[in-house]
């Protein structure tokens, strides 16, 4: 479907505080988002998606805002053309293919059971890039409180909000509507709260109020756990089992809180668009809704729900080390009539930090050989976090400059097809 003619035909809306006024048209409808918070479409004009993007930017509601204020209709900046026809979860596909499940009990056991649980994570990283863990020590009580936390936080008077509502990427805490809104074609059924938390939390007042205490609390328990997650890779690649710590891999931490508001035109729209994740490696905790879906040979593949489970998965910056021992792979989240649906991800990754930012990363030494040469060339921590910020979710990998030229058709850039499933072309 194009988007000008997904555009046509809307009903729009007018509304100015409490009181909304619907309107009919069968011309091209236009949003208007304005400061005192109403929300007008207006069909009189052509779509012009930079002015659009910009007056939703500009009022600091976030999707949740147009919910509330009674959108029933897709705005034109959502509508994804490419991927609509494409995005259905295909119970075939379900059934063929499911991600690993690593069950954590009776790892300080023994050396066997840790045996067992290091080989499980060395084939979901090298053929999956994705694994759920079940029984984990993060206690069910603390995954709630966050979980709702970030729900408090997005559901709060706009008002309070809005004190947080920037693209600032060195701010240590905000909240927005897509990262990449101003970039990317088209924008996804989200808003976020974005944290730091570690190496240099912020104070905690910055933090808001309604669910700081819960951030923190779950940022002690990812923070152990990613050691632990850090150990049990490096010793799925042989190594010591500091390796990976050594390195400071589990030495930044940025949350992010999502919220993926119920969504009146599912079909027309992500909740996420398909990307890898740009750090070493990523946990995600979702409640009951569902909706991310991992691309596994060819095909996207739901990831069920299992209660108290966490999700694991590579980063593009742990395929680099690896040598693509470890793959990062494309992920996305669907959007869905129900919800909202939260969910918050714990990126082991860098950013802008003071000191440490000639840091070299490249191919980890002791992984190389005559017949496994480096793929990658070295990256700084700032050429890497620069570059990050630079990007938005546009299907291509963030891996991209850091190969070498003889190694550069190894590319990817993911492209949709107007079959069932994306394909993966070299660039
Ligand atoms: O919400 C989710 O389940 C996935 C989040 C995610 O992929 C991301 O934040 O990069």
């Amino acid at each position: 479907m194009g988007q000008s003619r997904s555009c046509y035909q809307r009903k729009t809306l007018q509304r100015t505080g409490n009181q909304a006024e619907m309107k009919f048209s069968s011309r091209r409808r236009k949003m208007v988002v304005s400061r005192n918070e109403s929300i007008e479409q207006d069909d009189s004009s052509e779509y012009d998606r930079k002015s659009e993007v910009h007056s939703f930017d500009d009022s600091k509601m976030g999707v949740k805002g147009l919910l509330d204020a009674g959108v029933t209709k897709l705005p034109c900046i959502f509508l994804h053309n490419q991927y609509v026809s494409e995005k259905k979860s295909d119970p075939d596909v379900t059934s063929k293919f499911s991600i690993p499940v690593v069950d954590f009990q009776g790892l300080g056991n023994s050396v066997a059971q840790r045996a067992d649980i290091v080989r499980e994570i060395k084939n979901a990283c090298e053929n999956w890039g994705f694994f759920q863990i079940v029984n984990h020590e993060i206690p069910s009580s603390v995954k709630e409180k966050v979980l709702k936390g970030v729900r408090h936080f997005h559901e709060q008077d706009s008002e309070v909000k809005k004190e947080f509502y920037s693209r600032d990427v060195t701010r240590k805490v905000t909240y927005n509507s897509n990262f990449d809104l101003l970039k990317s074609p088209t924008a996804n059924w989200r808003d976020t709260l974005y944290c730091v938390m570690a190496p240099n939390p912020p104070d905690p007042e910055e933090i808001p109020e309604v669910c700081r205490e819960a951030l923190i609390e779950y940022t002690k328990y990812i923070m152990k756990l990613g050691i632990t997650l850090f150990e049990l890779l490096s010793e799925a690649l042989q190594l010591k089992s500091d390796h990976l710590k050594d390195m400071e891999c589990a030495e930044g931490l940025f949350i992010t809180g999502h919220y993926y508001p119920a969504c009146p035109e599912p079909d027309l729209t992500l909740g996420l668009s398909g990307h890898t994740d740009s750090g070493f490696l990523t946990t995600v905790l979702q409640d009951q809704i569902g909706g991310l879906q991992v691309f596994h040979k060819n095909q996207w593949v739901d990831v069920p729900i299992l209660p108290g489970a966490l999700i694991v998965n590579i980063g593009d910056l742990m395929q680099l080390i690896t040598n693509d021992k470890f793959k990062s792979v494309l992920h996305r989240v669907l959007a869905k009539n129900v919800g909202p649906r939260i969910s918050v991800a714990s990126f082991f990754r860098m950013h802008f930090q003071e000191g440490s930012e000639s840091r070299l990363y490249g191919p980890i030494k002791e992984l190389l050989s005559d017949g496994n040469p480096p793929i990658y060339r070295e990256t700084s921590r700032k050429e890497y976090v620069t570059r990050l910020y630079n990007k938005g979710l546009d299907g291509t990998s963030l891996l991209s400059p850091f190969k070498l030229q003889k190694y550069s058709k190894r590319i990817y850039r993911y492209v949709s097809t107007s079959s069932q499933h994306l394909t993966v072309n070299k660039l």
